[in-house]
């Protein structure tokens, strides 16, 4: 199965070192900003399943971020990082970029707030304000360090889950619908039938 995660945030927050430290399961804290976006695959078993896990890593900075719909408009799942040192990247996620994916995605998407660099000491952002709001917005909550590693493959687990689980329902809710119509239209001929029957 194919999940197509995309990574959103401010510049700066840690968003390209999160997704290499899942891809190479080791720390590659990066040390240049991310131009446009760039794709990263991995194959991963999740509770038994083999998953394609196709991930957009946006680029943070303003002057992109009118393209940032290209990447997350068909995803699975979008990733809100803020870092939790950096009051303004939480404020931001606030005050725009959770209305700004939630308002351009279908309903089914799963979005999680993610309040990464917890490994830094001087917290801005608490862990239960950030908990709060995800409660709040409908996201899901996530505390992750890219440069220690935690919480990070265990994020992306949780998540894939909710996207199999998310797509099964989906797939559910299409069947019972195509045989309620199967069901409507049997009645129908049914009904046609005797309509046209002259007992
Ligand atoms: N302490 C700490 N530093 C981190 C962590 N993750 C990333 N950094 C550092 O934060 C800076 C930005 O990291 P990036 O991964 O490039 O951030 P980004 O969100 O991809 O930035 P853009 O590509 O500009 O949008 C780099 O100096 C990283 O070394 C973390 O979990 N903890
Ligand atoms: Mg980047």
């Amino acid at each position: 199965m194919d999940i197509k995660i995309t990574i959103v945030g401010e510049t700066e927050v840690g968003k390209t070192s999160l997704v290499q430290y899942f891809v190479n399961e080791t720390p590659s804290l990066q040390n240049s900003t991310t131009p446009c976006a760039s794709f990263l695959k991995k194959v991963a078993m999740v509770n038994d399943k083999v998953i394609n896990f196709q991930m957009w890593d946006t680029a943070g900075q303003e002057r992109f971020r009118s393209i940032a719909p290209m990447y997350y408009r068909g995803s699975d799942c979008v990733l809100l990082v803020y870092d939790v040192g950096q009051q303004a990247s939480y404020e931001q996620l606030k005050e725009f970029w959770v209305k700004e994916v939630q308002s351009k995605c279908p309903y089914h998407v799963i979005f999680a707030l993610v309040a990464n660099k917890q490994d830094i000491t001087e917290q801005k952002v608490t862990n239960q304000e950030g908990r709060a709001f995800a409660q709040a917005n409908q996201l899901e909550f996530y505390e992750t360090s890219g440069k220690s590693g935690a919480g990070v493959l265990q994020m992306f687990q949780e998540l894939a889950q909710k996207v199999i689980d998310q797509k099964q329902n989906t797939q559910m809710a299409k069947e019972d619908t195509s045989k309620e119509v199967l069901v409507r239209t049997q009645v129908t001929q049914v009904k046609q039938k005797k309509d046209s029957c002259c007992m």
